[in-house]
């Protein structure tokens, strides 16, 4: 039984796990740093903690805090949100021994799926498509490494098995490149992750990004959710997503989906996931999975009527999933704008105070924000201060929808993107879906 959940996380995650909580009769614990103490969500917790300073190493990252909270209030459970603890095996760990409950998979998932050479490993098993590559670590035998190369062929991309998230990688078009890259990744890789370790894939270029969400509980019951396209992303920080995926088929949608359930059956992953896959020319390659809610998650809520943050907080608590794969269906289409306290053309942040705030409405809309009228956007963390989320009937009216909502929406005293959010909504080759991982930053900042 979960009675009380301590949110270890801030801004408007922390409101929606917060939302999640009160909808489910279940008591919530903010935490927050002295940067915070304004924040709304620690006004509407029904307690809250400070656990520290402003700096994050010493209040969202600090775990004695962050427990000691979970023991001083009596809670039940952890609830990390994305970011900050939500991905560390360690602290998963640490949660269960002092007796709490993590909101999350077991520390043995979250460690497979750090590693990345144990995360493809593990999916190439269960016949998750992967991208063609080394299939484990590099050696140091450089013949050994350059026939692997060739047999994969150029251009490939040399990747760490402690990075992820477009850390630690280096793309080589030819032979003559690639022994100094190996030793150039391996090297930054060890200073970096702790880690030397690094392996090879064919290095595809033009693709999409989507990925499949998935619920999976402990009695061994899967299911996942269909898929979102997350394509448009300026260096690795995704600025649109979308559901479903424009273009995919619901054969491909199910039988990739029912790939993505049964490896969670295999490996007994507990609890929300999303697998990340590229996408081209019609076909599917594995490259991580993510073992946390994520930022896009409402997308997949809006089209699919699913609670996410509810289903993994019922996961948590050891309830079996509240229905099958036959009850979920795709219904419409929906569309995220990440709202971020930045300036639209240099992308620098802009933290400050927020004069005016007005949030857009009407049908299909859906803010997930934890700013007010008021409300100091502190310098110290992610400048994301909420997401914007349209749903339609078809992804014509998602757009339509979005477009609206972006022309009410006012947030003055800092520089926000939302400009940038007009642009991309209005650009040709975005409302025909013409797009791949580079097409935001070639055709739209120009700042490829
Ligand atoms: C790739 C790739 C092309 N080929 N792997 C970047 C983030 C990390 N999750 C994996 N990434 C990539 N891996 C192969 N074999 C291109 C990228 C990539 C990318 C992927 C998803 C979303 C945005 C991206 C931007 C640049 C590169």
């Amino acid at each position: 039984m979960i009675n009380k959940i301590v949110i270890a996380n801030r801004g408007e995650i922390a409101l929606r796990i917060q939302r999640a909580c009160r909808e489910m009769g279940i008591q919530n614990v903010a935490v927050y740093s002295e940067a915070d103490r304004e924040a709304l969500y620690v006004k509407l917790a029904d307690e809250s903690v400070c656990i520290g300073p402003a700096q994050a190493s010493q209040s969202y990252l600090h775990i004695p805090a962050i427990l000691s909270a979970a023991e001083v209030t009596d809670a039940d459970a952890i609830h990390p949100g994305y970011g900050f603890l939500s991905e560390n095996a360690d602290f998963a760990e640490l949660v269960e021994a002092c007796g709490f409950i993590f909101i999350g998979p077991t520390a043995a998932n979250i460690r497979t799926m750090g590693d990345k050479v144990s995360a493809i490993q593990s999916m190439h098993k269960a016949n998750v498509p992967c991208v063609p590559g080394s299939d484990g670590v590099l050696g140091t035998d450089d013949e050994t490494n350059l026939a692997i190369a060739s047999e994969i062929g150029y251009p490939i991309i040399i990747k760490a098995s402690g990075g992820g998230g477009g850390r630690g990688m280096r793309v080589v078009h030819s032979e003559s490149a690639l022994l100094n890259a190996i030793v150039l990744t391996r090297t930054e890789a060890g200073a970096t992750f702790n880690n030397p370790d690094v392996y090879m894939e064919k290095y595809l270029e033009h693709p999409r990004h989507v990925e499949f969400q998935v619920l999976a509980d402990k009695h061994g019951n899967a299911v996942h959710l269909g898929e979102r396209d997350c394509s448009m992303q300026r260096r690795h920080q995704k600025v649109v997503e979308e559901a479903p995926a424009p273009g995919i088929t619901e054969e491909q949608r199910n039988t990739i989906g029912e790939r993505c359930a049964e490896a969670c059956r295999q490996i007994a992953y507990h609890g929300a996931g999303t697998f990340e896959f590229l996408y081209e020319k019609g076909e599917f390659f594995f490259i991580e999975m993510n073992t946390r809610v994520q930022v896009e998650h409402p997308v997949t809520e809006m089209i699919t009527g699913i609670d996410i943050v509810k289903a993994q907080i019922l996961i948590a608590a050891g309830d079996p999933l509240p229905f099958t794969q036959a009850d979920i269906e795709i219904r419409g289409h929906a569309v995220e704008c990440r709202l971020n306290a930045e300036d639209p053309e240099t992308f620098m942040p802009s933290p400050g105070r927020i004069t005016q705030f007005h949030a857009p409405g009407g049908p299909g809309i859906r803010v997930d924000s934890h700013v007010y009228n008021n409300y100091f956007v502190p310098t110290h963390y992610d400048s994301m201060i909420g997401k914007l989320i349209a749903h339609g009937a078809d992804r014509e009216e998602a757009l339509v929808r979005m477009s609206s909502a972006l022309s009410e929406v006012i947030i003055d005293g800092i520089k926000t993107n939302i400009p940038l959010h007009r642009r991309i909504i209005s650009d040709h080759g975005f409302k025909s879906a013409e797009f791949d991982i580079h097409y935001l930053e070639k055709n739209i900042t120009n700042t490829a």
